[in-house]
């Protein structure tokens, strides 16, 4: 490759700060298996799963990748992959299988040998406790939104805390509480299935309302060590123009995608904005007693964000555009004829222009490096980390037993550039989580959709190591990448 003049050298290097994670993550539903071992009861996932039409090819997570009986080879590929953190979520119906009540040792030993494991490796565990597995008893007396599920979620975090909370380095109390409000309860192509835009508004109130109790109990059982984080799936929302309608769209989609979250966690409450803008269907008044938003704004030291790809909206008058439930319809999370934008129901979606993964998201690492440096400068003071980011590609075995995955390593270094430029800017990122670190369970796609650094033969559960594992093995181990990346 040949260097235009100003170009950055092709030799130098992007060095990230000292003490940086490299880390990957994954979920428990996406990877255990064992579903119907050591006392574990359905969560709504496998309810989804079993029921006809809901995921591709019928595919469930039974078996998954049966990392709950292959962790410790999983631990020794981290290792190998240097990794210095790895982000797993806790099965809630592992440990506490009607969602109330004591904790199941058995389940808990699962973990406790996992995070022992880890730290003999040097590898720092970071627990998420809720990745969309509600056990399915919660979801039969209403689930989220109920507000029960909440004050249930606090409660299994504090069994979480006193059987784990000398061994977990972060803890996470939700993963992307977007999609389980408003995939799983409002364009239902996730678990539960619902598609309500009242439940899936109460649901994210309530997701936030566990979050807050799920911060006081980990505080009350860890008072000096607790590492406490959310992640989001933050939308970096674009105006497809600068024209006052489609800034107005951009509006709404920040609403009820970003600050319906980052409101009550980080800023004092919920956006006025979004309350009219949902007005006609939920009763904000019954909904938020007082209190709630001062328990769910508790100071956490972490905000974990997963970024994929930006999201490009407009006003109606866009011909080009996709309304939200045809969005919702080719949208790569599986199709629906309900909306998962309640209050933005005008609002079309717009393809961003260049490459896409297989997931058919735009690959704009520019999305990355804009939510960091906006969360940055609104959140002073706060710890900041990639805790999802990758890309499924069509990945191929070769008959030698290989798998190149070019494409994949360019999404990454593209991505890894975009967090360097973004901490060269002033934003405090930490550490950077890869998603995935194994193919696994892609939810509705089932096993179709490949996101590993290490490949899985579903039907040997061999694991193999991609290029990008080994790309990704020499940027951890260098704390660092090259400032041009040689796609040869
Ligand atoms: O696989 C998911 C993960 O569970 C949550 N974030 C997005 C990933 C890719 O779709």
């Amino acid at each position: 490759m040949t260097l235009a003049p100003n170009s950055p050298d092709a030799t130098a290097q992007l060095r990230f700060p000292t003490g940086f994670h490299w880390g990957a993550a994954t979920a428990a539903y996406q990877i255990e298996g064992a579903v119907r071992e050591d006392g574990r009861t359905p969560s709504i996932w496998d309810t989804f799963s079993h029921t006809p039409g809901k995921v591709h090819a019928g595919d469930t997570g039974d078996v998954a990748t049966d990392h709950y009986h292959r962790y410790p080879e999983d631990i020794a590929l981290m290792a190998e992959l240097g990794l210095t953190a790895y982000r797993f979520s806790i099965s809630w119906s592992r440990v506490q299988p009607t969602g109330r009540g004591p904790a199941v040792e058995r389940g808990l030993d699962f973990y406790r040998r996992l995070t022992d494991q880890l730290l003999e490796a040097g590898i720092q565990p970071f627990a998420t406790l809720y990745h969309w597995d509600l056990p399915q008893e919660l979801e039969d007396r209403g689930g989220w939104p109920e507000r029960d599920t909440a004050e249930r979620f606090g409660e299994y975090a504090a069994l979480a805390a006193e059987a784990l909370g000398d061994r977990v380095a972060v803890w996470t109390t939700l993963n992307e509480p977007w999609c389980s409000a408003f995939l799983g309860y409002g364009s239902g192509v996730h678990a539960p299935g619902r598609t309500n835009p009242r439940d899936a508004l109460r649901a994210a109130h309530h997701l936030n309302l566990g979050h807050g109790r799920a911060v006081a109990a980990l505080r009350a059982a860890l008072p000096d060590s607790a590492q406490l984080a959310i992640s989001l799936n933050l939308h970096q929302v674009r105006a497809l123009s600068a024209e006052p309608a489609d800034r107005e769209a951009a509006r709404r989609v920040d609403a009820v995608g970003n600050r319906i979250f980052t409101g009550p966690l980080l800023h004092g409450g919920y956006p006025d904005d979004l309350r009219r803008d949902t007005a006609h269907l939920v009763d904000w008044a019954e909904l938020v007693r007082p209190g709630d938003e001062q328990a769910i704004g508790a100071p956490i030291d972490v905000l974990g964000i997963n970024y994929y790809t930006p999201t490009l909206v407009s006003a109606p008058q866009h011909e080009a555009g996709l309304s939200p439930t045809e969005a919702a319809r080719h949208d790569a999370h599986g199709a629906s004829e309900h909306s998962p934008w309640p209050g933005s129901e005008s609002v079309l979606f717009h393809l961003p222009p260049g490459g896409t993964t297989e997931m058919g998201w735009a690959i704009d690492p520019s999305g990355l490096y804009d939510l960091l440096t906006e969360a940055g400068r609104a959140n002073p003071g706060l710890a900041l980390m990639v805790t999802e980011n990758g890309a499924a590609f069509p990945d191929v075995l070769t008959a030698e037993g290989a798998v190149h995955d070019p494409e994949r390593i360019a999404y990454l270094h593209s991505h890894l550039a975009a967090v360097h430029r973004a901490v060269a800017d002033g934003a405090d990122v930490r550490g950077y989580f890869l998603w995935s670190l194994l193919d696994n369970f892609e939810w509705a796609h089932g096993y179709a959709k490949r996101f590993g650094a290490v490949y899985v033969d579903y039907a040997t559960q061999r694991r193999i190591p991609k290029s990008s594992a080994h790309w990704y093995a020499r940027t951890a181990r260098h704390n660092a990448i090259d400032a041009v990346h040689d796609q040869g």
